[in-house]
């Protein structure tokens, strides 16, 4: 079977990028986003931004998996760093993805946790593999790591470190854990990268602000790479 790669981000700079590499797309509205279909160097591709947070992605991943029939799921996009290590611009690879903000301790169940859930969803090891490959080729540091998903843009030392107590995570979001849950369903391999735009501390939103746009372009072109090495 032919395959069709999705790219998604969750907002408008997270796709751009990728937009401008395609440069040809035809584009469709449908379930309140836009999505655009292209093929590139003879792959077919849908591309698209869900806007931010769990429930959007969650139907943006199922709509180009369900109505544009696509066969494998990449992410691409920004993320407040939680790792000491990871510095604004770095790129990190989920290997695999939390919801932190699920909670129903009071039922004596683990953060992160629903009954017929998991705390942790993994990513396809085989794109982590291309990834490095990737990533060895244009000598570029990749780090794996856990990445945790919430809605809520974390500004907040004692925030970031429960989210470390809790799920020992790298890097924090707001769109990988729900696309994990969709992909993980529906039997989609699935890759997660982001590069850093904030250490999700009070200065956040102001790193946000000024780094977003060049960790975006940073993240998108890796995955172009990524679609091309996955099509060679
Ligand atoms: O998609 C959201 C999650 N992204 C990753 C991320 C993150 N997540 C949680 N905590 C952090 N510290 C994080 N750092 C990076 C980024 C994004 C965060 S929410 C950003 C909202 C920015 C914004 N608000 N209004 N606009 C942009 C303009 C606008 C106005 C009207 C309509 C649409 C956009």
């Amino acid at each position: 079977m032919m395959q069709k790669i999705a790219i998604m981000g969750a907002m408008p700079e997270e796709i751009a990028p990728i937009l401008e590499i395609i440069g040809e797309y035809k584009s469709t509205e449908y379930a309140g986003n836009i999505y655009y279909e292209a093929t590139y160097k003879g792959c077919e591709i849908v591309v698209a931004y869900s806007k931010i947070g769990k429930v959007f992605s969650t139907l943006t991943a199922a709509t180009m998996i369900e109505h544009f029939a696509c066969t494998t799921l990449l992410f691409s996009g920004v993320a407040g760093g939680i790792n000491p290590s990871l510095k604004i611009g770095d790129l990190i690879v989920a290997t695999k993805l939390s919801q932190h903000d699920l909670d129903i301790t009071a039922f004596g169940h683990p953060m992160g946790y629903v009954p017929g859930g998991s705390v942790f969803i993994d990513t396809s090891k085989e794109l982590i593999s291309i990834a490095k490959t990737v990533a060895s080729e244009l000598e570029k540091t990749l780090k794996e790591g856990v990445i945790a998903t919430g809605d809520q843009f974390v500004h907040n030392e004692t925030i970031k470190e429960n989210i470390v107590k809790h799920f020992n995570a790298d890097a924090l979001e707001m769109e990988g854990g729900s696309v994990a849950v969709v992909c993980d369903a529906l039997n989609i391999p699935f890759f997660i990268l982001r590069a850093i735009s904030d250490t999700a501390d009070t200065d956040a939103s102001f790193s946000f602000d000024e780094f977003m746009e060049s960790s975006a372009v940073i993240s998108a072109e890796f995955v172009m790479k990524m679609v091309d090495k996955i099509i060679e």
